[in-house]
């Protein structure tokens, strides 16, 4: 057997950069490189093995979470076909990512974490930003990466690293299996040399697979579908990672059945299209949510059935709903007991429309659609046109930046009032165009992803829209925007404070407790004092973002048309009402109220919630 003497840091970076995946015989390099912070716990390991390697990127982040997301989306923009690693030293640089594995792994999104760990070897315990423990040595804070990986393992000696990088590849690539891989890399380890064999350094190309549904199980589904009266798609992220958007369009434009997006889906139809009634659920509109009441047939396909799509369980209230999951993995198309098509998105819906040929819904149903879709767009206009203060309101600007962005350009988003708004509102055309992280909602994703994004398609313009909560939360990655040359439209919504978890709070009779951005008052000893006035201008500029504040519409649409023509990060400020929110449509959320209180608003909201919940089905 032919061998290389090389660390094991070498040998990972070596194999890294010859992995490659297809599908659909396209090949394309699986990591774009790596992303890092050095540490006492990667410098000499990994970090060297970098440094040897100039062919296989190196990228210094900020933030070791925020180095995560943007790794993250560029595996989501990039249809997880291609990712970053990360590598971080010990201690806290490693559960530093512990927040973006988890954002990776919530939404099935590929990332290798390389976090450094305590010494193998063990007699210079305890190394400094070691956690130690009483009852075993075998325990370090990388422990905590189990439950939010896909895939975790140790490698305590050299020779361990081939078998698991073999696991590593396994599971990245599998559109069902996908997440957070997490290989922990003690430091003494990494420096370590052993003879690997050649064969683990040649270049290997993982083939992405498209597999099939089960025949019978397909023939069962195409007679729902034939049976079915009010049927109703659902098209969840899967329909976009497994390009799959024109099969839909095909299958939705023979039989007429009429489609609700959720947060990842979205985009998977361009807004127009007629059969197309948009965001579906808590964040729905009011056509989506009412063919979904009535529906006696539902078609999920790549979608997990979050809360936010189903309404809490309250989404599907026909007695007879009955479900057909199309998914890739096997445990969500079970979900709802499903009649389960463990496939592909995109062979199935086309063998679909094959087998549904010459069938399409009723006239009256179809009609119907229309007529949603037309209420729909004058009530979206209402919002985008409010002619609101200043401060103006949130609609206005998300109108404001659509109506700018060209069909290609990117809106990435994650938490806040603003992933609800966006999901009703934003009119997508291009099935790459919205990038919501709303698995793990993660506040801090929208720059360091808005950067990811950028990277996967440097040809789009990229509106990263933030809350300043969010943006006080992590905007460290500005920086990295510089040093790399990748340019972010960033538009900061500052209403002092949370307006989304502020609304849900006096919606559930607690007011708005503890989420406005106020000083602390001596006499009442609460947060309720003056405003916290933040210069986020002078922030993002001292950041060496270019910056603009704006106030009114006309203000924005300048600074929109400053910013396109701007090459480098730009910032651009504005002030909106925290009190003028866009309201919910025929839809509920399931927020538990206090079951006692001395609160009268609390026990009227549990009153309510507690008639609410009643609608709450299960689907066994
Ligand atoms: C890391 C993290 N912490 C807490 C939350 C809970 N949370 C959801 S939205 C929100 C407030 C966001 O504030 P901001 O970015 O200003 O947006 P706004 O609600 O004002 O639109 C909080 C605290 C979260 N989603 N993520
Ligand atoms: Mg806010």
């Amino acid at each position: 057997m032919k061998t290389q003497r090389s660390t094991t840091a070498q040998a990972l970076i070596s194999f890294l950069k010859n992995q490659f995946v297809e599908r659909d015989g396209k090949e394309r390099e699986f990591f774009a490189g790596v992303w890092g912070i050095f540490g006492h716990g990667n410098v000499a390991g990994v970090g060297q093995a970098l440094q040897q390697t100039p062919g296989f990127r190196y990228y210094l982040a900020r933030n070791e979470q925020a180095m995560v997301h943007t790794a993250t989306a560029f595996a989501k923009m990039s249809n997880r076909l291609r990712t970053f690693a990360c590598t971080s030293s010990i201690g806290p640089g490693a559960t530093n990512m512990i927040t973006g594995a988890a954002t990776a792994t919530i939404n099935r999104l590929p990332v290798l974490l390389l976090p450094g760990d305590i010494f193998a070897r063990r007699n210079v315990a305890p190394v400094l930003q070691q956690l130690e423990s009483e009852h075993s040595q075998d325990i370090s804070v990388n422990d905590a990466f189990k439950p939010v990986s896909r895939y975790w393992d140790r490698i305590n000696r050299p020779d361990q690293l081939p078998s698991a990088l073999m696991e590593t590849m396994r599971v990245l690539t599998s559109p069902a299996h996908t997440g957070a891989v997490t290989l922990a890399l003690p430091q003494d380890v990494q420096a370590e040399a052993w003879d690997y064999p050649v064969e683990l350094f040649e270049k290997r190309v993982w083939h992405i697979p498209r597999p099939l549904a089960d025949r019978a199980l397909l023939a069962r589904a195409v007679e729902w579908i034939r049976a079915a009266q009010k049927p109703l798609i659902i098209a969840g992220g899967g329909v976009i990672y497994s390009e799959a958007c024109e099969a839909l369009a095909r299958l939705v434009e023979q039989t007429g059945i009429p489609v609700g997006e959720t947060m990842a889906g979205k985009g998977a139809l361009a807004w127009q299209h007629p059969q197309n009634l948009e965001a579906l659920g808590a964040t729905g509109t009011p056509g989506a949510n009412i063919v979904a009441r009535e529906a006696d047939l539902v078609i999920a396909v790549g979608t997990r059935l979050s809360d936010f799509t189903t309404a809490s369980k309250t989404a599907f209230q026909n007695p007879g709903v009955r479900f057909i999951n199309i998914n890739v993995a096997e445990f969500d198309a079970y979900k709802h007991a499903a009649l389960p098509l463990v496939a592909d998105a995109r062979v199935t819906l086309d063998e679909l429309q094959e087998a549904l040929a010459g069938h399409r819904v009723g006239e009256e149903y179809e009609s119907r659609l229309a007529s949603f879709k037309e209420q729909w767009g004058a009530e979206v206009e209402r919002l985008f046109n409010r002619e609101q203060g200043p401060p103006i309101s949130q609609s206005e600007v998300i109108g404001l930046v659509n109506g700018f962005s060209k069909p290609e350009d990117v809106v990435v988003c994650a938490a806040g009032s603003l992933p609800g708004d966006l999901h009703k509102l934003w009119r997508t055309q291009d099935p790459k165009g919205y990038h919501l992280e709303y698995g793990n909602s993660c506040m801090g994703y929208e720059i360091a992803g808005g950067l990811g994004v950028k990277m996967a398609d440097p040809t789009r313009e990229v509106y990263v829209m933030v809350g300043d909560g969010s943006y006080l939360m992590m905007s460290s990655e500005i920086v990295t925007t510089l040093q790399e040359g990748y340019k972010l439209n960033i538009i900061l919504l500052n209403n002092y404070g949370f307006s989304s978890i502020g609304g849900l709070s006096q919606a559930l009779g607690s007011g708005g407790f503890g989420t406005d951005y106020k000083a602390r008052r001596a006499d009442s000893g609460q947060l309720d004092g003056a405003r916290l006035e933040v210069d986020f201008a002078a922030n993002a500029a001292s950041l060496g973002a270019h910056v603009i504040r704006a106030t009114t519409r006309d203000d924005l649409q300048r600074a929109l048309d400053e910013a396109r023509r701007e090459e480098r990060t730009t910032v651009i400020v504005i002030e909106v009402d925290k009190e003028v929110r866009v309201p919910g449509y025929e839809s509920w959320w399931d927020v538990s109220v206090a079951a006692v209180s001395d609160m009268e608003s609390v026990k009227q909201a549990r009153e309510t919630y507690d008639e609410a919940v009643k609608r709450e089905r299960n689907f066994l």
